[in-house]
């Protein structure tokens, strides 16, 4: 039997569940990007506001690339359990926050979702929809207004793909009816999401129609988040286990750790949840908070995941019982302490000794492989960026370079592959650049001349080239990291 609203009362009793009538909810709320983490996070802390009573704040999902998550979660009315694994800690929850779904790549769908957000009800629009999602250059912060899919985007308004083209075709219709404008809420991995955010859309507003990029300069918000919650794409024996528990066959079920963290800038246009009651908090420290997950947590996830492939390792829990790991990631946490801004009343001792609780948690199968892609777009936030606050003290970073290379290695182990694809926006470029040479200090350089990650700079200072290929070499000598064979140092 399937999870859905007439199937709720055949729920196994320990399952806790939706305390509020579903069908005064006001949809107020539309999600771009309907993935496990949206489901496990915001989803969740709403839940916890319409279990108050507050019932303005229902979200409309919508999935942006296929319409797997629809076809799930509608056929369900919405619903779909997140079950929470700590240690010693298990509980599993039936969510009805999310009371519409749309989504997928029809235009049908993409002409839905735009009059929904272009609606009068429609005061919040929030986004996960991965740093790609933003089309910004990682080095410049520009716009990459030549993108197929921008250009896409310019050309055709009536049915936006892009989540910049929605949000801005959405406020010129909101501006054209004298509607006042959504917030938009980044929940994105980025520094300064909001902001990032803010300079993507106005970019492509601009782009559009000078007026309405005025407008949007003036009225529109992007407060800034920072968001944290470790959750692994959903597995089938996850399915299983989770489908046991409920007592019902849940399609798309949320698997994430006991951990959950959402710290907001309150800056919202027309009025938001109390999310604290979903244990969100408020604060105008979110660069604080922001560059000190970004680069403790995440920096350290793609270290461990690159490592974690070139060390046979399929999940962060297995790569992290690899001293060879551990010992390059306390290294690595040292190099970010020394430039690091903590958050007021944070101890980041205490914060990097729960980030390797979290890490070892055996429940969740994290694969390295899922952290592994999209490395164009996670180094320069994650890893360049205390690497250059180091450059600039003339401090040498010997941990973050072996993270670099690590990347490198991934890459022209993958060149040389065959068969094996590369999950990456500029992935033709990249395997291009890793297959040129077989030669050590030309892959580097070759790597390294990647414009949209490394930017202008990385490139040209000599003593950084110089730690990162003695990385790699160190790296392509060591027996326990298998490196693509054709290396010759
Ligand atoms: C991970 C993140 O896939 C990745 O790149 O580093 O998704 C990470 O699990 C989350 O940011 C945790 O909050």
């Amino acid at each position: 039997m399937r999870l859905c609203e007439k199937n709720l009362s055949g729920l196994a009793a320990s399952v806790r569940r939706p305390v509020y009538d579903r069908s005064k909810v006001a949809a107020s709320i539309v999600h771009l990007g309907l993935g496990a983490f949206h489901r496990a996070h915001q989803a969740l802390m709403t839940e916890a506001v319409l279990a108050s009573g507050d019932l303005a704040w229902g979200i409309v999902g919508a999935g942006m690339q296929s319409s797997g998550m629809r076809d799930a979660l509608k056929p369900q009315d919405g619903l779909y359990s997140v079950t929470e694994f700590g240690a010693d800690f298990e509980r599993t929850s039936v969510i009805g926050s999310i009371v519409d779904v749309l989504g997928g790549a029809e235009e049908a769908e993409k002409i839905r979702l735009l009059a929904r957000m272009s609606d009068a009800g429609t005061r919040i629009v929030s986004l996960t929809v991965t740093e790609k999602g933003y089309y910004l250059d990682m080095a410049t912060g520009k716009l990459l207004i030549e993108s197929p899919a921008i250009a896409a985007d310019l050309a055709s308004p009536a049915a936006p793909r892009t989540v910049l083209g929605l949000i801005v075709y959405a406020l010129r219709n909101r501006k054209a009816a004298g509607l006042p404008p959504f917030t938009v809420l980044s929940c994105d991995n980025l520094p300064n999401n909001g902001k990032l955010a803010r300079a993507a859309v106005l970019a492509f507003a601009r782009e559009v129609d000078a007026d309405l990029a005025a407008w949007i300069e003036a009225d529109v918000r992007f407060p800034c988040t920072m968001v944290d919650r470790i959750t692994p794409a959903t597995t089938d024996a996850d399915r299983a286990h989770v489908d046991e528990r409920l007592g019902l066959e849940d399609a798309w079920p949320v698997v994430t750790e006991q951990f959950a963290q959402w710290v907001i800038e309150d800056d919202f246009s027309m009025g938001r949840p109390d999310w604290t009651l979903g244990g969100a908090v408020f604060s105008d420290e979110i660069d604080r908070w922001e560059s000190m997950k970004l680069r403790c947590l995440n920096g350290s996830h793609s270290t461990l995941a690159y490592l974690g492939q070139l060390t046979g390792r399929e999940t962060v829990a297995d790569a992290m019982s690899l001293p060879l790991i551990t010992g390059i990631l306390d290294a690595l946490w040292r190099e970010n302490r020394d430039v690091l801004q903590a958050p007021k009343g944070v101890d980041p001792a205490d914060y990097v000794e729960q980030l390797k609780r979290r890490f070892r948690n055996p429940a969740l199968k994290h694969r390295t492989a899922q952290i592994a892609s999209d490395g164009s777009q996670k180094l320069p936030p994650r890893l360049l960026a205390p690497l250059r606050e180091r450059i600039a003290r003339g401090w040498p970073s010997p941990a973050i370079a072996t993270a670099i290379a690590a990347w490198m290695h991934f890459a022209v182990k993958t060149a040389h592959t065959p068969n094996a694809a590369l999950s990456d926006p500029i992935a033709a470029e990249i395997l291009a650049q890793a297959g040129k040479s077989a030669e050590a200090a030309a892959i580097v350089d070759d790597l390294l001349a990647i414009r949209k990650i490394f930017g202008e700079d990385l490139p040209r200072d000599a003593a950084f080239r110089a730690e990162l290929l003695g990385k790699f070499r160190e790296l392509a000598q060591n027996p326990a990291v298998a490196t693509s064979p054709r290396i010759v140092a």
